[in-house]
């Protein structure tokens, strides 16, 4: 970063209500949406500096009261729980100096929103059986502690898990075909279509009463939660922005798409991606027990169609962001999203492989 770009974030961060004087600042992470940095003061505090994607979150005031309403909730039942080192187990919205009810703020057409900086962690690209089976257990927990959630929260991405209208999108962008790229890509349309009814089974059993929505936290890629810098706990889950209402496939499948793949999600060998089969018993253990006081029979015995379902959902996002030219996932090479996109789909080839055996994993009788 230039030192100019260096002095403007400081400046950013000095209108937050931070201890000390902002005087370091470096990029943090591996998130596609929005820009993330860790900010030093002369106190020698750190922060957690981010840019909100603004295009992707139209409200950001509603984003943010969203994180508020949820970190604190989240705050009451680990004071419930007698939890102690607080500020490692939810991270805390800073307000601004000069108006404490606030925690935002626009500088030339950018958003910015800082949080505390949670000491002695660590994010994972690739889990153990011990370090998936702990992270089953937090975002089952996760979900059982929004269980009892009043107040509502606002949809941050309207439909954003909604398989229905991912396709949608998908068609549009087939059809409005700006970059001629479609000619490409006509053997992945194929097999996206080829499963498209199977696919949106959960947005029918919505509108038909049989499955619920839940406040979820919508993106549990394996990179967004903190664990522990010296053991195998979770600390805390991390990148708010998509806690909202879906089914709670949204996060037992988008975990296991990354956690419980032997490859990253943009590998370029599809011969290396597949389900760790592995990854996949510890990871199921500990949401089971996570999540044990609330889930259905119905919601267990679809797990292994969320286990397809994320993957497949994720192809057909990478899949149409590449047609429309590359304007959503942040992309480092020109074909990043269709190289994404086969390694997604060569994902979902491996959960459907292996989904006889996931359902006799998680006992399920069909
Ligand atoms: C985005 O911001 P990040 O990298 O945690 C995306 C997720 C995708 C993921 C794919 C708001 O998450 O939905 O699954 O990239 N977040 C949004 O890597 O679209
Ligand atoms: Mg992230």
């Amino acid at each position: 970063m230039t030192e100019a770009q260096a002095k403007r974030l400081t400046g950013i961060a000095d209108a937050f209500a931070i201890e000390g004087v902002a005087e370091r600042v470096d990029a943090l992470g591996n998130g596609l949406i929005n820009d993330t940095y860790v900010v030093e003061t002369n106190a020698g505090k750190k922060y957690v500096l981010q840019r909100v994607n603004h295009n992707i979150f139209k409200d950001v005031d509603a984003l943010q009261r969203n994180i508020v309403t949820v970190t604190e909730h989240l705050r009451k039942k680990l004071v419930e729980r007698g939890v102690e080192d607080m500020d490692r187990r939810v991270v805390r919205m800073i307000p601004l100096k000069e108006n404490a009810g606030k925690t935002w703020t626009k500088d030339a057409g950018d958003y910015w929103r800082m949080m505390s900086y949670v000491e002695r962690s660590r994010t994972l690209e690739e889990v153990t059986p011990a370090t998936a089976e702990a992270a089953g257990r937090a975002f089952g927990k996760f979900e059982a502690d929004l269980s009892d959630l009043e107040t509502p929260l606002a949809e941050t991405i309207p439909d954003f898990h909604n398989m229905e209208w991912r396709l949608e999108q998908l068609r549009e962008a087939v059809a409005a075909d700006p970059l001629g790229r479609v000619k490409e890509v006509k053997d992945i349309l194929d097999k996206i279509e080829a499963r498209a009814e199977k696919m949106t089974a959960g947005e029918r059993m919505v509108r038909e009463g049989k499955l619920k929505k839940r406040v979820c936290h919508c993106d549990t890629k394996v990179n967004n939660m903190l664990f522990d810098a010296d053991s195998d706990e979770v600390l805390c889950v991390i990148d708010l922005d998509t806690v909202m209402e879906s089914t709670i496939f949204s996060d037992y499948g988008d975990f296991l798409r990354t956690g419980a793949c032997t490859a990253a999600e943009d590998e370029p060998d599809t011969e290396k991606v597949a389900v760790d089969m592995e990854i996949f018993r510890a990871f199921t253990r500990g949401y089971l027990e996570g999540t044990r006081d609330f889930l259905t029979e119905t919601e267990r015995r679809m797990l292994p169609f969320a286990a397809a379902l994320f993957p497949y959902m994720q192809a057909v996002r990478f899949l149409a962001d590449y047609i429309n030219g590359d304007t959503y996932f942040k992309t480092k090479y020109a074909d990043h999203n269709l190289v994404r996109t086969r390694a997604q789909m060569k994902m979902l080839e491996s959960v459907e492989a292996l989904e006889k055996e996931m359902e006799r994993e998680l006992g399920v009788r069909i």
